[in-house]
């Protein structure tokens, strides 16, 4: 593959500064250009980018700077011979730490302050209410880079960490690694269940009313995989039932979700605005990541995080 310019799409916008990610490649033999929506691609270009757009088919290689690439029509990339890479990898230390500022709110009830706080309220929770997180038992659904980077954090905390990945291989720091047929066992005795799954034919409404059921009700769901894994109505409704505590969610079935859709309404739910990722060095590991490539591209290896 002869890489002779990188193409960073407008789109990349929302997750640095487009300026950023062309400052950081300037090291790179290759050109690095910003380009908008109506650019047309041929065989020598790479483009960077967040979403998808089907003139990036008649490129040689596309470069998609978030973990997740259910976006992207895969089977059209294997149709065209365009490459696909993706950013797993690069999140191991950002979504892991706000899963613990999440989990951390919910048991020493920093959310409640917080809001609090706006009211000017000086008021405590009841006695029974505030736990420790020592103790607890963690479900981390997906052991990848982001729930490897949780099992490790939660461990260290003095959690009880279990999880669930596809090989079920054992994880540092995980007590017992499920199969995804054990998921409902995974997620009894879970006092919080982390989703870092992908989204895919087999994720898609993994969560559902008969999950959401099993889990105990004094348990918490954390969502920072793709709003489509959880079943949005089941979800609302184990909510208004009280069949869960509350959930902190970061990955929505509409983004950015509607100001009038229901979850916004909910005391017991932590929402962000699918940030959990953000970072001021995000540019830097994409960067990262785009070097090594066009690096492998010349020597003609076979390129990093390739998933079409
Ligand atoms: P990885 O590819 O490193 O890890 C994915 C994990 O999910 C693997 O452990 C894999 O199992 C497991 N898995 C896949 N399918 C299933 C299944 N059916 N049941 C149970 N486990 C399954 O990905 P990342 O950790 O980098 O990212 C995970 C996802 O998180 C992304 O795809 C993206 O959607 C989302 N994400 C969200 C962000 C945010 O800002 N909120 C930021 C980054 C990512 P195995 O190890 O056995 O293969
Ligand atoms: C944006 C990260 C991913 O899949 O959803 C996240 O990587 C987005 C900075």
């Amino acid at each position: 593959m002869d890489i002779e310019r990188i193409a960073v799409h407008e789109s990349a916008g929302r997750a640095f500064p487009l300026s950023a990610l062309v400052e950081s490649l300037s090291s790179l033999s290759v050109p690095v250009e910003r380009v908008t929506d109506g650019e047309r691609y041929g065989p020598g270009d790479c483009v960077v980018t967040f979403s998808p757009r089907e003139a990036f088919h008649d490129a040689a290689w596309v470069h998609g700077v978030r973990a997740g690439y259910d976006e992207f029509d895969t089977d059209a990339y294997e149709a065209s011979g365009t490459a696909l890479t993706n950013s797993t990898g690069i999140h191991g230390d950002t979504v892991p730490e706000t899963v613990v500022g999440y989990l951390t709110m919910f048991a020493r009830r920093l959310h409640v302050y917080r809001d609090q706080q706006r009211e000017r309220v000086w008021d405590h929770e009841a006695y029974e209410v505030p736990f420790t997180l020592t103790g607890e038992r963690v479900c981390v659904v997906g052991l990848g880079t982001i729930g490897q980077g949780v099992a490790r954090r939660a461990d260290a905390l003095g959690m009880d960490v279990v999880g669930v990945r596809r090989s079920g291989d054992p994880v540092d720091g995980v007590e017992r690694v499920y199969t995804p047929d054990e998921l409902d066992t995974a997620v009894a005795d879970a006092r919080f269940v982390v989703l870092a799954v992908p989204l895919t034919d087999a994720t898609e409404g993994l969560i559902d009313a008969g999950v959401l059921d099993t889990m105990p009700e004094d348990a918490y769901l954390v969502n920072v995989a793709r709003g489509d894994v959880v079943v949005e109505d089941a979800l609302l409704s184990a909510l208004d039932d009280g069949r869960i505590a509350g959930a902190a969610i970061d990955a929505y079935w509409e983004e950015p979700l509607p100001t009038d859709h229901p979850l916004w309404g909910y005391e017991n739910v932590v929402m962000s605005p699918h940030c959990a990722a953000f970072t001021n060095h995000y540019h830097e590991d994409i960067a990262e990541l785009v070097r090594e490539n066009v690096e492998r591209a010349t020597r003609g290896e076979s390129l990093r995080n390739r998933v079409a």
